[in-house]
């Protein structure tokens, strides 16, 4: 993509409206714009990285045995009263009448809609375990929309809802999930430290949060600093081994960990020696909950079991802040002068710089090298632009590709390029003719 014809409108200056570094640097680097409280359209380099994450959401969930459907945003209120859930949901939800009268509501989330569709789908104990997800807007009315996209209005959401036979099965469908949570985060450059939650309006017996560290985040957390030496994700999964599964959620689910909600001060000090105590703040990325037959009993969703009864299913959502995610990466990846992209996620894998557009060595240097990059495979963001250097590196440390391609008159008499790493400022010169090899080979 050529900055020249590209659509990325960057701000000088620090926006007052923003209190965090990730909102700040969403809307200095054009990411984002707000269209009314907690509601924002994503621009072309928001867009991109919102993309990427939603990516690898879907291939985790899609490896640990998880199928992928789409329900529509807008939900008629029946299945809500159903539930009950439609007046104890409370002002959080956006209600909304069609020209019939009819009740309607914008989703806050999927659990009636999903057990719906699963009851008329299923019929016997041969139709299950299975596990549904869909990635989509929800709307939630929040009292306090705040920090960009951290805690919006209108949100992208990945949900997934399971359902079991028995309790014991439905504990392993939660455990996978619960493995591929770790998976997920670690492949966008995060550690997730699961913690035991509240289960709130989902309800439920048992639920974990997991939360990324940053000194933004909304929650107060207690943790064993343990949690930093574990593998986060490298280690090899069977997802029909039950064991080996609920090895891995009990080793990580052994260490304390916890929010203020549920924070226990006397365990905290029995479990966790002195010099391993940390307290720091967390952004939920993640929230996993088991509630058993909550929903399944009220929407009749139910199967014939192997002996002819009737069994409800037991069931469990499982949800991941996707939206929420680009503002939480931000806040774990940045330095004073921008973002700096894990690679899995980075809008463009490179920066290309012309130092002097014009020049007419320097033009053909980098269309050389921009079709090169380009023909291998790479995303190239190339700043073609008429604009002094300085300004340009300026531009490109903000927006954080995790390489920068250097061309300018100084080099080219040397036949170089130079070549920066974002994340660790190391430069080198690269002879033109090797630079699509070093970053593409
Ligand atoms: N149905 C369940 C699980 S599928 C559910 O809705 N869980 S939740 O309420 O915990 O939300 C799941 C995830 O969505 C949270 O962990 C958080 O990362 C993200 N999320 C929740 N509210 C917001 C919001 N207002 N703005 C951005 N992300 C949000």
């Amino acid at each position: 993509m050529r900055l020249s014809r590209y659509f990325m409108p960057i701000l000088r200056d620090d926006p007052k409206e923003a209190e965090i570094v990730s909102h700040k640097l969403m809307l200095r680097a054009g990411m984002i714009r707000q269209e009314a409280a907690g509601s924002y359209s994503w621009l072309p380099m928001g867009f991109r990285v919102l993309k990427k994450i939603e990516q690898i959401v879907r291939e985790e969930q899609d490896r640990a045995g998880a199928i992928e459907v789409l329900m529509p945003t807008i939900q008629s209120a029946d299945l809500w009263r159903k539930s009950g859930r439609y007046d104890a949901y409370g002002k959080e939800m956006l209600r909304i009448k069609d020209r019939g009268d009819r009740d309607m509501l914008f989703g806050p989330t999927n659990e009636e809609m999903i057990t719906d569709i699963f009851r008329a789908g299923v019929q016997s104990y041969k139709d299950v375990p299975r596990n549904l997800y869909h990635i989509q807007w929800k709307f939630r009315d929040e009292v306090r929309p705040r920090f960009g996209v951290m805690r919006g209005r209108e949100f992208l959401m990945k949900d997934a809802y399971s359902f079991d036979l028995t309790r014991e099965a439905g504990q392993h469908s939660y455990n996978k999930m619960f493995v591929s949570y770790l998976k997920t985060f670690a492949r966008m450059g995060l550690k997730a430290v699961p913690m035991r939650a509240e289960t709130g309006p989902i309800g439920g017996k048992d639920s974990h949060e997991f939360l990324i560290l940053a000194e933004t985040g909304e929650s107060e957390v207690f943790f064993d600093k343990g949690f930093h030496d574990m593998d986060w994700g490298a280690f090899e999964i069977d997802y029909d081994n039950v064991e080996a599964v609920a090895k891995v959620v009990d080793e990580f689910t052994s260490k304390y960990a916890a929010t203020s909600e549920m924070h226990d001060a006397a365990d905290y000090e029995k479990r966790v020696p002195t010099d391993r105590r940390v307290t720091g703040r967390g952004i939920e990325v993640g929230h996993i909950f088991f509630f058993g037959t909550k929903y399944s009993e009220p929407l009749g969703c139910q199967v014939q079991g192997p002996d002819g009864k009737m069994v409800v299913l037991q069931s469990g959502s499982y949800g991941i802040g996707v939206s929420r995610l680009v503002g939480g990466i931000i806040e774990a990846s940045h330095d004073k002068d921008g973002i700096i992209w894990p690679e899995s996620v980075a809008p463009f894998d490179i920066g290309l710089i012309n130092i002097k557009t014009g020049d007419a060595d320097a033009d053909a240097a980098c269309e050389k090298i921009y079709a090169g990059l380009t023909a291998k495979g790479k995303d190239v963001l190339y700043d073609d632009r008429s604009q002094p250097g300085g300004a340009k590196f300026a531009t490109m440390d903000l927006i954080g590709l995790p390489w920068q391609v250097i061309i300018g008159p100084r080099g080219l008499k040397d036949g170089v390029a130079e070549i920066k790493n974002r994340k660790t400022g190391a430069r080198e010169n690269v002879a033109l003719d090797k630079v699509v090899e070093r970053l593409a080979g």
